[in-house]
């Protein structure tokens, strides 16, 4: 037997949520999408489609443009959230954001290698990810047979949300 002391090297495969609804959110979302693969030890697989969805929350405020990027890395989980953070400020937070009010751009950390992460900065797999059609409906574009940790297929997820308000751009 050997004993491996090395940091894990092997890539992890990662799924972010992307969202937006000011500043021309499809740019937004092109340019974060660009920034994502330039980050270290990453590279980015395959986007989904960009979706246009209702805002969930106040409804006075612009659609969203919505769609999940599957990437493989080597960064770990908070690492990652830091350079996700790091995209998400310098693509300018125009104003305060309130909670459940419009932004220039959101990343989520949905998926992470089949990990459960219970971390004070960090909850994978994401806690809206059961009932957001935007981001199971761009899940499953990706990967029709992808399951959550705790075995849930994300095709079932989907057969019991409401899918109104949500079209493919
Ligand atoms: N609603 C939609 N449709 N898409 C989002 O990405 C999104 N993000 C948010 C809130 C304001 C909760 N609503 C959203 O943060």
């Amino acid at each position: 037997m050997s004993i491996n002391r090395e940091p894990e090297r092997r890539p992890k495969n990662v799924f972010v949520g992307m969202g937006a609804n000011l500043n021309n959110p499809k740019q937004q979302l092109e340019t974060a999408l660009q920034s994502i693969d330039n980050l270290p030890k990453t590279r980015v697989i395959k986007c989904s489609s960009f979706y246009g969805s209702k805002p969930m929350g106040p409804q006075d405020q612009d659609d969203f443009v919505n769609a999940v990027v599957m990437i493989d890395t080597e960064l770990e989980a908070l690492d990652l959230l830091d350079e996700l953070q790091n995209i998400e400020k310098r693509q300018g937070r125009v104003r305060k954001e309130e909670r459940w009010g419009p932004r220039t751009l959101d990343l989520d950390l949905l998926l992470y290698n089949n990990s459960t992460i219970d971390h004070p900065r960090l909850t994978v797999p994401h806690y809206g990810i059961k009932e957001r059609n935007f981001v199971l409906l761009p899940l499953a574009e990706l990967n029709i047979d992808l399951c959550l940790p705790d075995g849930t297929s994300v095709t079932q997820l989907l057969s019991k949300i409401d899918k109104q308000g949500i079209k493919r751009l």
